[in-house]
C-alpha cells in the first residue's frame, strides 16, 4: 500500500484584501477568553478587515462558553454533537443543526458532554442599536424545522433564513442548499459582508476575479462589494451557512 504524504508547502487557503478562504488543514486552535477549556479557531475577525468574528469552537466535556462580552451578540450553530445552553433561567439542548441567537447583555453559558466533542460555528459582533427599537429577544431553533425557499425562484437553490427578518436584527444567518449544478443566479456585489462555512458537498466559489474549488469545512470571508458567485459541483448537494449584516445605515 502506498501512503500518500501531504504536499508540503501547499495550501488552498488565500488571504486577499477583499476576501479570504481558509481550509481546515491550516486552522490553528488556541484558547480564547469566554471559552474556558475549549479549542477555538478565530477564522474571521477585525484584524482581517471584517466587522464581525467567526469562530469554530470544539467543546470537550468540562469546557464551556460564557458570555456575552460587552454589547456583543452571538449566534451559535451546532455543527456536530449536542450542547446544553443555559439562558434566562432555562436549560435548552441543541443537537446537530440546532442554533441559538444570544442577544447583547443577556448572560448565557454553553457546555457539552458529547464524545467526540461538540463543534460550534459562532458568529459574533457588537450590536448596533436602532433608535426606538428594542434589541431582539433570544431565538432558538433547528434547521430541520425550517422550510427552504427557492432562491429567486430556483427550486434547485433553497434558502433557509434562521432569524426573523425584522429591523431589530442587525445580522442575518442563512443556510443555502444547492443541488449539483445549481448556482447563485448572478455574480453578486453588495454592501453586506459575509462570513460562511461550507457544511456539505463541494463547488466552485468565484471571489473577486478568482475561482476557488471549495468543500465541506472551508471558511470564506467576503468583504462588502466583493464579487461573489457559486456553483455546486460533484454528484451530491452542497450546503453552506453564512452571516450577513442587515437593516442598518451604510453610514454606520
Ligand atoms: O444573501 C446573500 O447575499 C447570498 N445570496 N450570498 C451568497 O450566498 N454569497
Ligand atoms: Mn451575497
Amino acid at each position: 500500500m502506498t501512503i500518500m504524504t501531504p504536499l508540503y508547502g501547499h495550501t488552498r487557503s488565500v488571504v486577499r484584501p477583499h476576501y479570504a478562504l481558509f481550509t481546515p488543514a491550516g486552522m490553528v486552535r488556541a484558547p480564547l477568553p469566554g471559552w474556558p477549556g475549549a479549542e477555538c479557531v478565530v477564522a474571521i475577525g477585525p484584524a482581517l478587515g471584517a466587522h464581525f468574528a467567526q469562530l469554530l469552537i470544539t467543546l470537550p466535556p468540562g469546557a464551556m462558553g460564557i458570555g456575552p462580552g460587552a454589547d456583543e451578540e452571538n449566534f451559535l450553530f451546532v455543527r456536530s454533537g449536542a450542547v446544553e445552553l443555559q439562558i434566562g433561567g432555562q436549560n435548552i439542548r441543541l443537537t446537530t443543526g440546532g442554533y441559538a441567537y444570544l442577544p447583547p447583555n443577556m448572560p448565557y453559558q454553553v457546555r457539552s458532554d458529547s464524545i467526540p466533542p461538540a463543534e460550534l460555528i459562532v458568529f459574533q459582533r457588537r450590536y448596533v442599536a436602532l433608535d426606538g427599537v428594542a434589541a431582539p429577544a433570544p431565538v432558538v431553533g433547528h434547521e430541520d424545522d425550517l422550510v427552504g425557499a427557492p432562491f429567486l425562484g430556483d427550486e434547485a437553490a433553497l434558502l433557509k433564513t434562521l432569524l426573523p427578518d425584522i429591523p431589530a436584527f442587525d445580522l442575518a444567518v442563512n443556510i443555502f442548499t444547492f443541488q449539483p449544478g445549481a448556482t447563485l443566479p448572478f455574480v453578486e456585489t453588495h454592501v453586506m459582508e459575509h462570513g460562511m462555512q461550507m457544511i456539505l458537498g463541494q463547488g466552485i466559489y468565484r471571489l473577486g476575479d478568482d475561482w476557488h474549488p471549495v468543500q465541506a469545512g472551508d471558511i470564506i470571508w467576503m468583504a462588502p462589494w466583493c464579487p461573489q458567485w457559486f456553483v455546486a459541483t460533484g454528484k451530491a448537494p452542497a450546503r453552506y451557512i453564512y452571516y450577513k449584516n442587515v437593516n442598518r445605515s451604510p453610514l454606520g
